[in-house]
Parts: C-alpha cells; structure tokens; sequence
C-alpha cells in the first residue's frame, strides 16, 4: 500500500463529517443495478399465444391437441417491428400459460410445439421471437405459468423440479432475458395427465420460490423477477395498468390473511400506491391488455384501445414512477391485427413527438441551495440531459426550489420530474409554479416523484420563468431531471 492510498483510507475509516462536496448518503431501500434498468425501459409489451388462441380461451384447460396450434403466417419479425413502432423496449412471451403447452421444443414433456403440426414439429416460438427482439433492439423476457393444468405431476413435489427445469431451458438457450414474469394464478381444476381433477396448493410453500429465484439468478443475473411480491418487481394489484397516485416505489408485501406473502398471495388493495419508507425497492409495473381478453378473440376485434387510451395509460403507469406492461395477442395467423398496430403506431407518434423537444433544455437554472456550493450538484443538471447528473442541496435541507429562466417563451403541456433514485426515494412533495405579473402563480402539485413523475395539464402554459419547489422530503433532495414538453395531440 503506498502512503497516499493508506492515508486516504484513514481518512474514510475515520467518522469525519461528510466534507461539503461529498455525495448525498442514500435514504432507505434503494434500487438494484437490474432494477434501474428495467425503470430506464418504460414501456414493454406482452404476447400472449397459445392454443387459446385457437380454442377462443383465455385459460386453457390443458387437454388440447397440440396440432391445433398451427398459425401459419407466423412472422416474429412483423410482430416485433410493431410492437417496436409503439415505443416498445421490452417483450414478453408467454412461453407457457396454464394450459401447460410449451411453445419451444422443450425436453420435459410432449406438449409443446414439438407435437404440433405447426411447421411439422420443428418450429420454436420463443427462439424466433427472442430473435426479432434482438433485431429490432428489443430486450426478450419469459412468462412461465407456475400453474400448469397438463402435467400429471402438478400439485406433487415433482413438479416444481420439472418447473425450474423448464425455467433452466428458456434461461439458457435463448440469450439475455430482461425479465423474467411468474404470475398469480395458482391451482384449480384441470387435465392433469388425465386425471381431470381439482388439486390446491399451499401457495406459500409448494413451488419453493426462493430456490426458484436463486436460480435465476445463478443462469440470468441481469434479469429482474416479477411477482405480485417481486422480489425486483411487484404487481400493480390490477390489471387495468393504472397505478395509484401517490405510488411509493418501496413495499413491503403482506399476504392477502395478513401472514407471510408469496406470489398470488398479497394483500393487493396496497400494491397500487406501495409503502411511503417501505424497506424494499420494489417498483410496480402496470399490465394491461389493448383488448379486453389477454388472448386474440376474433368477437373482440372492434374493442382495441385508441391511441389516446394508451396514452391515458401511459401517463397512469410510466408517468407515476412504474412501467406499462401491454399485451397485444397474435392472432390465429401468428401475426398482430391491422387495428391493433394502428393502435400502436399512433401511440408511439404521440411518444415520439411530444418527448422529442425538451424546452427546458436551453434555460437557465438557478437553486435556493446547492450542495456544499459545489458545481458538482448544481441545479442546472436538471436541464442537462445527462442521466448520472443531478441537482443536490446540503444534508439538512428539506425544503428548496430551483428558478428556470427560458431565454423566450415557453408553452407547454408535460412535465417530467425525475429523482436520483439511486439515492433512494427521498421527496415527499413538490409544486411547479409561473412567474406571472410579479408573482409566483401554481401550476402543478405532485406527491411520489421516484423514477419518474410525469403531469399532464388540462390546457398548456406559456411562461417564461418557473419555479420548480420542493414542499417536503424526509432526506435532502436529489433531483435528477426537471424537463417541460409542448404535448402534440
Ligand atoms: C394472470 C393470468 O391468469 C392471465 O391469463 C394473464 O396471463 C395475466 C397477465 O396474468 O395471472
């Protein structure tokens, strides 16, 4: 060790107080490397496929014929370029939902699409879908349904080996997977090798979950778990993709009986908002479906949701710190409907042109208090577009605002707040206001800003002079973005 290097050591281990200049100290749960990836994404998509599809089913019951998948102008390619068109950045497969049948050739049982007349047995879903994500520069995730209504094994200790099995497959042989998504629904009546019987569960010990997850961990260490419990990412607690306002990213799950909570078992009226000091970091993604079935009905084609739903929804998921996760089935050719990707291209111009132009990107920024005086965290990183800079005040600062001056008007109709959510969630409240006739008039309030705050107002604003104030925090600020938009309609 050289002298320097020990005295710098020294100085760390000795408890001095935190010279001017040194970062803010984290407050509470903070967000893992993988969690901030998944926030950076926003909006996702969902694909659910199988033999519902064909059977006009949204829960299968696992005594179908695997010929009667056979969609075939299935094109991965065409979907995903959709999905891309949208704003996508995610994808989701279910790989297998409750009905059992896998869509890749997997080696532990014969329903799959090994046994299908679909491209005579050789066809694999998840590989051509893993692989026009990647070309269109879409991350790949799996839906794996715990639940499986054809194995005979299901509901017996057997059967959680041939589920992480099955889990180990689709982990290693289609590259990253971003995320990987087990949902609620647990146990009932089903096929069961032939048995055609009910069989329950102990939702809270029989699959085992944190061996589970271990393994996951071990075959894909960058891809976050989704449950209604996490452990990355909780449910929103409905499936109408909408959070709740406030919505704290941190939660500490509880079962629906007020004991021990395990996926499909949470006390779900709490999932929408989360906990204010909750000690997990555990943000909510918003699932919902374009049509009112997770599944391709041909009765439901005139009921797709229109552009200004969407983006609705979007303001109600992305816009209050969680992502939207939206499904939109293949049909029986194996290819989106022509009104679904109307949809979803209108949506993603709306996205693409509103957020195009930040107008305060060449506006001048001044704060009430900046940490240490240091140029380090000075409030003009809020308009600097640079994801690792942010705006900091001194330790015991909870209440401070920043000054924007746009050097002409500026209308607008979006604002977007963003914290250093790498230093955990630390702002309770805040106000944007306008300077107007020699006075400071409000604009917007906000309670839970987190990764990303998004208010939209009834009717756009044109000021010259801003004042961005935060009303309470439970630890100094750390701000890593205020940005205004003019929302194209
Ligand atoms: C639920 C399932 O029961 C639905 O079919 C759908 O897959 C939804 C996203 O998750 O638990």
């Amino acid at each position: 060790m050289t002298r320097r290097s020990f005295l710098t050591g020294a100085c760390t281990m000795a408890a001095l107080p935190a010279s001017a200049a040194s970062g803010p100290a984290p407050y509470g749960a903070i967000p893992s490397e993988r969690q901030l990836h998944w926030h950076e994404l926003e909006f996702t998509a969902f694909l659910h496929f199988t033999v519902n599809t064909f059977t006009d089913k949204e829960w299968g019951y696992g005594d179908e014929d695997p010929n009667i998948f056979n969609p075939a102008r299935f094109d991965a390619d065409a979907i995903v370029a959709a999905l891309a068109g949208g704003g996508v950045r995610g994808v989701i497969l279910t790989c297998k939902h409750h009905d059992g049948f896998c869509l890749w050739p997997t080696k532990t049982t014969e329903h799959s699409v090994r046994s299908s007349a679909w491209r005579a047995g050789q066809g694999d879903v998840v590989r051509e879908v893993a692989g026009a994500a990647r070309r269109h520069n879409l991350q790949f995730g799996v839906y794996l349904s715990p639940w499986d209504r054809n194995c005979a094994e299901y509901g017996m200790p057997g059967y959680v080996a041939i589920y992480r099995q099955q889990l180990s497959e689709l982990l290693t042989n289609y590259g990253p997977i971003f995320e990987v998504w087990h949902d609620g629904a647990n146990g009932g009546d089903g096929f069961y090798g032939g048995a055609r019987e009910k069989r329950t569960i102990d939702k809270n010990t029989y699959y085992q979950w944190p061996g589970t997850w271990d393994l996951v961990r071990r075959l894909q260490p960058g891809a976050v778990i989704f449950s209604d419990v996490g452990p990355d990412v909780r449910w929103v607690g409905n499936e109408r993709g909408v959070a709740g306002d406030p919505c704290w990213e941190t939660f500490d799950p509880v079962g629906a009986d007020g004991g021990p909570a395990s996926p499909g078992n949470v006390r779900d009226k709490e999932s929408p908002t989360g906990h204010r000091h909750g000690t997990k970091w555990l943000p909510p993604e918003c699932d919902v479906s374009i049509r009112p079935g997770w599944f391709w009905h041909e009765k439901e084609n005139a009921r797709i949701k229109q552009p200004a739903q969407l983006v609705d929804l979007y303001y109600e998921s992305v816009g209050r710190g969680g992502t939207l996760l939206l499904n939109v089935p293949p049909n029986r050719d194996g290819l989106l409907q022509a009104d679904d990707i109307a949809s979803l291209q209108g949506f993603g111009d709306y996205l693409r042109t509103t957020f195009a132009t930040n107008l305060t990107a060449d506006a001048k920024v001044a704060a009430s208090s900046v940490r240490g005086k240091d140029q380090t965290y000075a409030a003009s990183n809020l308009v600097d577009g640079q994801p690792e800079t942010f705006w900091a005040t001194d330790d015991s600062v909870r209440i401070a605002d920043a000054t924007i001056d746009f050097p002409r008007p500026a209308t607008f109709g979006v604002i977007r707040i963003r914290e250093e959510i790498r230093l955990g969630q630390r702002i309770d409240a805040l106000a944007v206001e306008t300077w107007n006739a020699g006075a400071w008039e409000p604009v917007a309030q906000a309670t839970s800003i987190g990764a990303r705050r998004l208010i939209r107002l009834e009717h756009p604003v044109t000021a010259t002079r801003l004042r961005l104030r935060v009303t309470q925090a439970s630890a100094s600020p750390a701000l890593r973005e205020f940005a205004v938009f003019a929302e194209t309609k």
